[in-house]
C-alpha cells in the first residue's frame, strides 16, 4: 500500500476530488474521493491522464531553444538572460510591439492567475489576448453590465431545481462550464428521480440530450431568435408579477420586444411554437433554471444570448431563488480580488476593436502580427495556450507566428503553437504543483474550499512552477525582481479575508475539502456590484443591438447547398492538450464530420467516406460519420485536433492527428459586443473527397 494523497483534479472545470496513491515517484492509482463534498467520488477518464501527463516522455522538462529548425536544451539562466536581452532590444525600438496570449489552463492554476500580470507589466503591453475571446467573454460582458462585475456568474441550482434547460452546453462530455458541477450525470438522475425535467436545446442530439427528458433542435447561431420568443412568452405569462425590487427596466425590454414577430422568430430558429410555450410554462412554474454555455457564446450574437438568458431567468422569477439560478459565495471571493472589468479602454491598431476586460479578440492576433507599422507585434509571449489549433483561422496565425522576431511559449509540449517559439519554458509536472480552484469554486454547486499540496516533489530541483517562470520572465525583462508573497502565502491571506474567514491551515485540515453548504438564495442585494446595487435590465448597448436585429427568413441564411458548421467536445479530450495520452486517445477515431443522412446523401457520402469540407478560410479532409443526431443542414467537427504539423514533438498525438476545425473558422467573424469569435455558424461546402 502506497501513500494516499488528496488532490483536486485541475484538468477541467469540475474540480473533482481525487485520491492519488503513490509509491516513491510511482503513481499506483488515481481514484475519486468519496468524501469530497462537491464531487462525491466522481471522476472521469481524464483524471488518469494526470499520471500520463506526469510521466509522458514527450513532456518537456527543461528550457528549449530553437536555432533554425534545431532544438537545444538550455539552462534557465541562459533562457532568462537571452529572452530578457532580446525583449529589451525590441522594446527599445518600439515599446508597443510586444503581446501576450494567455491560454485556458491559466484559469486552472491559481499561481498563474495571480502572476500573469507581472509579465504584462514588465512588457508594458496593451496587446493582450487570451482564450476568453474564443470562449466565455459574452457571459462576462453580460455579467459586467447587468450585475456590475465580469466574474459574477449565476449558476443553475441543479440539486434543487425541477426544470433544468441547457442551451448550447453538453455537460455529459464537458463536465460543465462556468458551472462547476462534478458528477453531472448523477445530479441529473436525481433531478429526474424527484420528478423534475432535464431539457436540452442544441443543433445536435448530444450525450446530454440523450439522457434528457426533452431535446429541442435549434438552428446554429439562431438562438437569439428563440430566446426573444421565449422571453416574450415568459413575460406574457407573468404580466403583472413584480420581480425583485432590485431589478429594473424589464418593461423597457418588453416594449422593445414588441417589434419581433413570434412566428418569424420561430421560423428563424427552427423551433416549434409548442416547445416555446412548454418551456415558458416550466420556467414560470419553477423552480427552474435556463443555462446557456459555449454553443450560445461562440457565435455572432453571443452577448445578446447571454443577456437574454439572464432576462428570461429574471422575468420567470427564477433569479437568486432556490432551485433557480443562484450565486455562490466562495471562500476565495474573486469579486473582491479582481476589478469588475472595463470596456473600450483601448482600441486595436488594425481593425479598431475596442478592448473588452483589457483584451483584444484572439481572432485579431494574426492581423496585429502581419500588419506593418508602429505597434506591429514583434514579440509574443504565449502562456499555456495553443492558439494555432484553438483560434479562428489557425493556419493564418501559424504563418504569422513564423514571422515574429521573438516568440516564447510557457508550455510543457512542443505542439502546434510552441513549435514556432524561439524558446519553450516548461513548468513542473502536473502532480508537482499545488492547486486551489480559484476561478472554478466560485461557480460550484456547493460552496467548498479545497487545497492540494504537490503530490510529488519536483523531479528536477531546478524545475520551475509556472508562477516562478512568470516572475522570472518579468524580472529578466524589467531588471526588477518581483518581491511578493508566494501564491501559497497569498492564498492564506485571501482566505482569511474571505467570506468565511478561514486560514489555509484550516482548509488543509480538511483534506477532502471544507464544506460551507449549498449556495443560498437571496444573496443578490448584498452581492450585486453595480454602483447602485440594482440590476438594470435594459442595458443600453444590448438594447441598441437588439433593436437593430433583423430576423432572417430561415435563420442564419445557408446559401446554395451550404451547410452550417458547429463544434463539439468528447469526454476523452481536453481542448488540444491531452492528445498525447495513449490511454485517452485509444478507441475509435473521434475527429469526424458528423453529418445528417440526407445531407450525406446529397454530398454522395456514406458513413466512413472521406469528405472535403471547405469554408471561405480553408479546407480539411475528414471521415464522415453519418448520424441523425445532427440537425439537417448542420455538420459538426470537434476542435483541438491537427497534431501532424512539422516540428511538433508529440508522438502519440501525431499517430492520431485529426484535422483542425479552426482551419475552417473565420478570423473576421465576431460577436461585436464582446470580441468573442463566432466559431458556430460557419458556412461550409461538403463533398466526397
Ligand atoms: N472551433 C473551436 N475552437 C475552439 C473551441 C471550440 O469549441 N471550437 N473552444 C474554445 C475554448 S472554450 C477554449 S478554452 C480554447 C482553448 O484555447 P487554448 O487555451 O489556446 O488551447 P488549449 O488547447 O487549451 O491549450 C492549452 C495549452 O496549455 C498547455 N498546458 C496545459 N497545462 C498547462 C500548465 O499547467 N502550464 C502550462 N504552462 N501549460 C499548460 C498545453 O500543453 C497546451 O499547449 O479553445 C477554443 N477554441
Ligand atoms: N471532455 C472535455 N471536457 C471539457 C473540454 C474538452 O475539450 N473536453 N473543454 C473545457 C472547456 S475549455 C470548456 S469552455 C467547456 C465547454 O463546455 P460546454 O459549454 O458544455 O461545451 P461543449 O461540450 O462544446 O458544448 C457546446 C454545445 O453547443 C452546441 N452548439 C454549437 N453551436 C450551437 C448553437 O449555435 N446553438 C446552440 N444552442 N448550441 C450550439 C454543440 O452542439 C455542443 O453540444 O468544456 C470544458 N470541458
Ligand atoms: S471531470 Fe474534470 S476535474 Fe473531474 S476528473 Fe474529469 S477532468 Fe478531472
Ligand atoms: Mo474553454
Amino acid at each position: 500500500m502506497g501513500e494516499i494523497h488528496h488532490r483536486t483534479c485541475h484538468i477541467c472545470e469540475a474540480n473533482c476530488g481525487v485520491l492519488v496513491e503513490v509509491e516513491g515517484r510511482q503513481i499506483v492509482s488515481i481514484k475519486g474521493d468519496p468524501d469530497n463534498p462537491l464531487s462525491r467520488g466522481h471522476i472521469c477518464p481524464k483524471a488518469t491522464a494526470l499520471e500520463d501527463l506526469q510521466n509522458d516522455p514527450d513532456r518537456l522538462r527543461a528550457p528549449q531553444k530553437r536555432v533554425g529548425e534545431e532544438w537545444h536544451e538550455i539552462s534557465w539562466e541562459q533562457a532568462f538572460a537571452e529572452i530578457g536581452e532580446k525583449t529589451r532590444a525590441i522594446l527599445a525600438r518600439d515599446p508597443a510591439s510586444t503581446a501576450t496570449y494567455i491560454g485556458n489552463p491559466n484559469a486552472h492554476s491559481y499561481g498563474n492567475a495571480l502572476n500573469a500580470h507581472h509579465l504584462t507589466k514588465a512588457l508594458g503591453t496593451k496587446s493582450q489576448f487570451s482564450a476568453s475571446t474564443v470562449d466565455q467573454m459574452p457571459h462576462q460582458v453580460a455579467n459586467l453590465l447587468m450585475y456590475g462585475h465580469a466574474s459574477m456568474f449565476g449558476i443553475p441550482d441543479i440539486d434543487r431545481t425541477e426544470t433544468l434547460i441547457i442551451i448550447g452546453g453538453n455537460p455529459m462530455a464537458s463536465n460543465g462550464s462556468v458551472w462547476t458541477v462534478p458528477d453531472f450525470r448523477n445530479r441529473a438522475r436525481a433531478l429526474k428521480a424527484r420528478g423534475g425535467q432535464l431539457v436540452v436545446i442544441d443543433p445536435r442530439r448530444t450525450e446530454t440530450a440523450k439522457i434528457a427528458d426533452r431535446h429541442v433542435f435549434v438552428k446554429p447561431a439562431s438562438d437569439v431568435f428563440l430566446l426573444v420568443a421565449l422571453l416574450k412568452a415568459v413575460l406574457a405569462r407573468r404580466p403583472h408579477q413584480p420581480v425583485q425590487d432590485f431589478v429594473g427596466g424589464l418593461d423597457d425590454v418588453a416594449a422593445l420586444l414588441a417589434r419581433f414577430d413570434d412566428a418569424a422568430c420561430l421560423a428563424a430558429s427552427g423551433v416549434a411554437a409548442e416547445d416555446v410555450a412548454w418551456l415558458a410554462e416550466r420556467l414560470t412554474a419553477g423552480p427552474a433554471a435556463l443555462y446557456g454555455r459555449l454553443g450560445i457564446a461562440t457565435q455572432q450574437h453571443g452577448t445578446l444570448n447571454a443577456w437574454l438568458i439572464a432576462l428570461i431567468n429574471i422575468a420567470a422569477g427564477q433569479l437568486d431563488r432556490e432551485g433557480g439560478t443562484v450565486f455562490p459565495i466562495p471562500a476565495l471571493d474573486t469579486l473582491a480580488m479582481f476589478p469588475r472589468g472595463s470596456l473600450g479602454k483601448f482600441t486595436s491598431r488594425v481593425s479598431q476593436h475596442k478592448s473588452v476586460l483589457g483584451e483584444f479578440p484572439a481572432a485579431a492576433l494574426a492581423e496585429e502580427i502581419e500588419t506593418p507599422g508602429e505597434g506591429q507585434i514583434k514579440a509574443l509571449f504565449v502562456v499555456a495556450g495553443n492558439p494555432v489549433l484553438s483560434t479562428p483561422n489557425g493556419p493564418r496565425l501559424d504563418r504569422a507566428l513564423a514571422s515574429l522576431e521573438l516568440m516564447v511559449s510557457v508550455d510543457m509540449y512542443r505542439n502546434a503553437t510552441s513549435r514556432r517559439a524561439h524558446y519553450i519554458l516548461p513548468p513542473t509536472g502536473p502532480l508537482e504543483r499545488d492547486h486551489y480552484g480559484l476561478f472554478l469554486l466560485p461557480m460550484a454547486v456547493r460552496n467548498i474550499a479545497a487545497y492540494s499540496k504537490p503530490t510529488l516533489e519536483r523531479e528536477d530541483p531546478e524545475a520551475l512552477h509556472d508562477w516562478e517562470i512568470l516572475r522570472g520572465l518579468a524580472q529578466a525583462i524589467s531588471g526588477q525582481p518581483v518581491q511578493e508573497p508566494t501564491p501559497r502565502e497569498a492564498l492564506d491571506h485571501m482566505l482569511k479575508n474571505g467570506p468565511y474567514k478561514v486560514s489555509l491551515a484550516e482548509v488543509e485540515a480538511a483534506p477532502s475539502g471544507l464544506d460551507f453548504g449549498p449556495p443560498k438564495a437571496g444573496v443578490l442585494p448584498e452581492r450585486l456590484r453595480s454602483d447602485d446595487q440594482q440590476i438594470h435590465c435594459a442595458v443600453p448597448a444590448f438594447m441598441e443591438a437588439l433593436g437593430a436585429l433583423d430576423v432572417p427568413a430561415e435563420g442564419i441564411p445557408a446559401e446554395g447547398g451550404k451547410l452550417t458548421l458547429i463544434g463539439r467536445r468528447h469526454l476523452r479530450t481536453n481542448n488540444s492538450w491531452l492528445a498525447n495520452s495513449h490511454r485517452l486517445t485509444k478507441g475509435p477515431n473521434r475527429c469526424t464530420l458528423m453529418i445528417h443522412p440526407d445531407d450525406a446523401a446529397a454530398a454522395g457520402l456514406a458513413d466512413g467516406d472521406m469528405a472535403t469540407v471547405r469554408s471561405s478560410s480553408g479546407e480539411v479532409t475528414i471521415p464522415a460519420e453519418v448520424t441523425d443526431d445532427m440537425m439537417p443542414g448542420t455538420v459538426s467537427i470537434p476542435h483541438g485536433w491537427g497534431h501532424d504539423l512539422p516540428g511538433m514533438a508529440m508522438q502519440v498525438a501525431r499517430a492520431r492527428a485529426g484535422v483542425s476545425a479552426n482551419a475552417l473558422t473565420e478570423s473576421g467573424a465576431l460577436d461585436p459586443l464582446s470580441g468573442n469569435a463566432a466559431l458556430s455558424g460557419v458556412q461550409v461546402e461538403v463533398a466526397a473527397a
